[in-house]
Formats: structure tokens, C-alpha cells, sequence
């Protein structure tokens, strides 16, 4: 973790965090119950009616959290697939669901997830009241029942692996995942293995796979960790969806995935529970990546 933040931050000692920081630091992920983050179940209810009206809008299938899709999928024309997996698809990646509902932004805004997040990423070089934490992108796993999943790697990675090795202490990226279902083995929860973090570098096979275990939790339940942490999910064998929004954190200094300094600019992202931290987190007034000059030029004296 940051070296810089092993100072417990204000916000960690007021909202009584430190357990989660210790189990983030000692294992590499920690799970916040919904009666800390003060996620209620109507709140979950419009997350997810949101995410399955998305689903339909985008295939044209209709899909219920009991049933899953309510019809046959056809990929085809998609251009995907997945190399190994002979076995039909069953998960679909919906994007950018920041821009679909305040729901789904005020998840962004959390105060208790952020102030998780800040623990793992810190602070900027010798401004220590400015956070360097921002939102790399936001996504939803829409995952049902299939017998492959990620196959026997169970798909570990870390999800800072675009970045070069060896990883540090500092959190390049971060993963904040709001389950809105049950996550259980068999329902296809996220798979991890614990204290991976400290490895700082990608998961070595076979052994990463048998040292796994499910990240096991009830709907509501948010499930923080390091981009360092090897992560995958076991295969789904139950009826009906395991869904989540996640919201994904990437250091200031890390290429985000969606350009959301761009695309939420003229988007509704002041209509949320923090505007002020919704624009921090976008990177909005943030010096990198210019589009203009920016540097101070003199002009010949007349
Ligand atoms: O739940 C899954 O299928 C994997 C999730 C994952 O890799 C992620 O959120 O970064
Ligand atoms: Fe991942």
C-alpha cells in the first residue's frame, strides 16, 4: 500500500474504517457491508432495474435477476470469442453505466468507498491535502449460468497489468465492486487470492488458481482491492444473474479507460450526491492531458 498513507487519513478515523484498511493491508481486499456504506435496498432495487433495462435496450433481450436472459443470444455479430471456451457465453460487460443514473454515480461518491480508496493510492508528491485517486471507468458484469466461466486459471489477474513490473506499494488502480445480488461460490463470485498484493507482479500458475478463494457476501456489499490483488471469478452453476457495478480507480498519473475527463464534461455528472468530488474524480481540472497550449507564454514589450 502507499507508503505515504500508512498515516491513517481523517476521514478513515471518523467513519471508523480502520479494519478494512488492516484487511486491505495484511490480504489485499476487504468487504464493506452495506450497513457502512448506507446503501439501502430501494437504492440496490434502481441500481439494478437500471443495469437490466440497459441490458435489453443494448441486445434486445429482455433479463430478470431470477431467470437471467429471457430469450436465446446470438453473438455472431459481435466479432467475440473466447479463446478456449467451447461452451456458450455467459456474461455480458455493460459500459460507462456512470452516464445512465445518479445510482449509479452516487456509487462513485460513496464517502466511506473513497476514503478506501485514498488509503490505497494516497496522495500527490508534496501536496498532501490533494488526492490522487480518480475514476478510470465504470462497468457492470451481467454474469448466468455456464459451465466454463474463466476455465481452471479462473481468469486470476491483477488489474493493474498494463502497467510495468515490478508493481509497488502504491495502488495504480483500484476496484470498487458493488455486488447487487448474493455473491456465493457457486453463484460465480469474484475469485482471489489473499495476500497476492504482496507479490507486486502477474499470478503464477497452476498455484494461483488452487490458492484462490470466493469473495462470499450479500447483496449490497461493496468488495475493494488493489489493481494489485489476482483476482477472476469461479464459474456460475446457479440460476438467475450475479450483477454489479463496478466502479474502477486508477492513480492520476494511470491512462484511464473511459476518457472521462471528455465524455462526462457536457454529461450529468454534477447531479450526484458530491459534484465536488464527481469533478475530482473525472480529472476534469486535472494539468495532464492537455488539449491546448497551457504554459504561460510572454508577449514582445511595445
Ligand atoms: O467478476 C468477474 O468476472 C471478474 C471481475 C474483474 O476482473 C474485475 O472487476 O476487474
Ligand atoms: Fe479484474
Amino acid at each position: 500500500m502507499n507508503m505515504q498513507a500508512t498515516r491513517l487519513s481523517k476521514e478513515i478515523v471518523e467513519l471508523g474504517l480502520e479494519p478494512y484498511v488492516l484487511q486491505l493491508e495484511t490480504d489485499g481486499l476487504t468487504i464493506v457491508p452495506p450497513e457502512v456504506t448506507g446503501v439501502t435496498d430501494e437504492f440496490l432495487d434502481r441500481c439494478t432495474k437500471v443495469l437490466l433495462d440497459r441490458f435489453e435496450e443494448l441486445t434486445g433481450c429482455p433479463i430478470t435477476v431470477g431467470g437471467g436472459p429471457q430469450g436465446e443470444l446470438d453473438w455472431s455479430s459481435s466479432g467475440f470469442l473466447q479463446e478456449g471456451n467451447q461452451g456458450k457465453q455467459s456474461q455480458a460487460l455493460l459500459q460507462q453505466i456512470m452516464q445512465l443514473d445518479r445510482s449509479l454515480r452516487d456509487l462513485c461518491v460513496n464517502p466511506v468507498v473513497d476514503a478506501l480508496i485514498d488509503h490505497l493510492m494516497g496522495r500527490m508528491p508534496g501536496a498532501p491535502d490533494k488526492k490522487a485517486r480518480r475514476l478510470s471507468s465504470t462497468n457492470s458484469f451481467i454474469k448466468w449460468a455456464g459451465e466454463f466461466g474463466y476455465g481452471p486459471t479462473l481468469g486470476l489477474h491483477g488489474d493493474q497489468g498494463a502497467n510495468p513490473l515490478p508493481w509497488g506499494p502504491t495502488a495504480l488502480t483500484a476496484n470498487a465492486t458493488w455486488c447487487l445480488t448474493d455473491y456465493t461460490k457457486d453463484g460465480g463470485a469474484l475469485a482471489w487470492v489473499p495476500g497476492s498484493h504482496k507479490s507486486g507482479a502477474h499470478p503464477v500458475q497452476p498455484a494461483a488458481a488452487k490458492a484462490a478463494v470466493p469473495a462470499e457476501c450479500p447483496r449490497g456489499s461493496v468488495i475493494i482491492f488493489p489493481g494489485s490483488t489476482w483476482h477472476g471469478a469461479f464459474p456460475k452453476e446457479t440460476e438467475g444473474l450475479r450483477l454489479c457495478a463496478v466502479a474502477y480507480y486508477r492513480h492520476h498519473a494511470v491512462l484511464p479507460q473511459e476518457n472521462l475527463p471528455v465524455t462526462m464534461r457536457n454529461g450529468p455528472w454534477e447531479d450526484c450526491d458530491n459534484p465536488e468530488m464527481m469533478a475530482e474524480l473525472c480529472g476534469f481540472n486535472d494539468t495532464f492531458p492537455y488539449l491546448e497550449q497551457t504554459s504561460p507564454l510572454p508577449r514582445l514589450a511595445s
